[in-house]
């Protein structure tokens, strides 16, 4: 799939394509990534891209005309490419929050053009006339767009069929069924921390043993714990997902009567 990506900043997105997982997607061609620095299509000897506000107020709104002209650019090489226009995607507070439902419907499309705000927004007559959605991040202000697009092609990459080696591994990640994660363990079995130099002061050593139920090698044990941590930890700190995991009919009765058993 192709993500075009209008930027004032395209140098952000360089490194992130040659390290990780997601060096594989762009490695494989699984993903492309096509940058348009928008002060390419700004006139002028000051090559603008943004003014200030009508009716006052502080910060600069970008402007209306370098940004059809680079759309059209890219409309252009889409359709060289032999793909209709794609949908045009603007990273703004005000927009509906991202899940990973729509990322993986993202992950199975042609691709989208992720246009990058900066400064206090984008003139409303371009995302009137040419934006088709608006994704938010969190309820926090950003210096622009620019990491939202990373996190969005981060997001939709590491699901390209081949680009995680394990093929379940992402089917456990947080989310995936609706849940936060449960915890993971690795070597060693125990583990000994503290003794005279923590912080300065004495300290007793600790030992930090791994779970037991995961050294059991019993699988299905295994599986049970694993989902009652899921469910425990979704259930005191995002409550409102095992709500919506259970308007979709997705606990079981087992599920049920271990919520039950819980304290909160
Ligand atoms: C975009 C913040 C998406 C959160 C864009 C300033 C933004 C943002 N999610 N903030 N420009």
């Amino acid at each position: 799939m192709r993500f075009d990506i209008i930027t004032l900043f395209p140098e952000l997105f360089g490194p992130f394509q040659q390290v990780g997982v997601t060096r594989r997607a762009f490695e494989q061609r699984l993903v492309e990534l096509h940058l348009w620095p928008l002060r390419d299509h700004a006139e002028g000897a000051y090559r603008r891209v943004d003014d200030r506000p009508f009716g006052g107020g502080p910060g600069m709104v970008m402007l209306v005309e370098p940004l059809v002209r680079c759309l059209q650019a890219i409309r252009q090489h889409q359709a060289q490419a032999g793909l209709g226009p794609l949908p045009v995607i603007l990273f703004s507070p005000a927009g509906r929050p991202l899940t990973q439902a729509r990322v993986a419907e993202l992950a199975a499309s042609p691709g989208c053009v992720l246009l990058c705000g900066r400064y206090e927004g984008v003139d409303q007559r371009f995302i009137d006339a040419f934006v088709d959605e608006e994704i938010s991040l969190g309820d926090y202000v950003l210096s622009g767009g620019e990491l939202p697009a990373l996190t969005l092609v981060d997001a939709v990459a590491r699901l390209q069929p081949g680009v995680l080696h394990d093929a379940a591994s992402h089917e456990q990640d947080s989310f995936s069924n609706g849940l936060l994660d449960c915890p993971h363990y690795s070597r060693p079995e125990v583990l000994t921390l503290g003794g005279p130099q923590v912080g300065g002061e004495q300290a007793h050593p600790l030992d930090m043993s791994v779970p037991a139920v995961l050294m059991s090698g019993h699988h299905a044990e295994i599986a049970r714990w694993r989902r009652q941590q899921q469910l425990a930890i979704t259930a005191r700190r995002r409550p409102e997902l095992i709500e919506a995991a259970r308007a979709r009919g997705e606990l079981s009765k087992k599920d049920e009567d271990f919520l039950r058993g819980l304290a909160l």
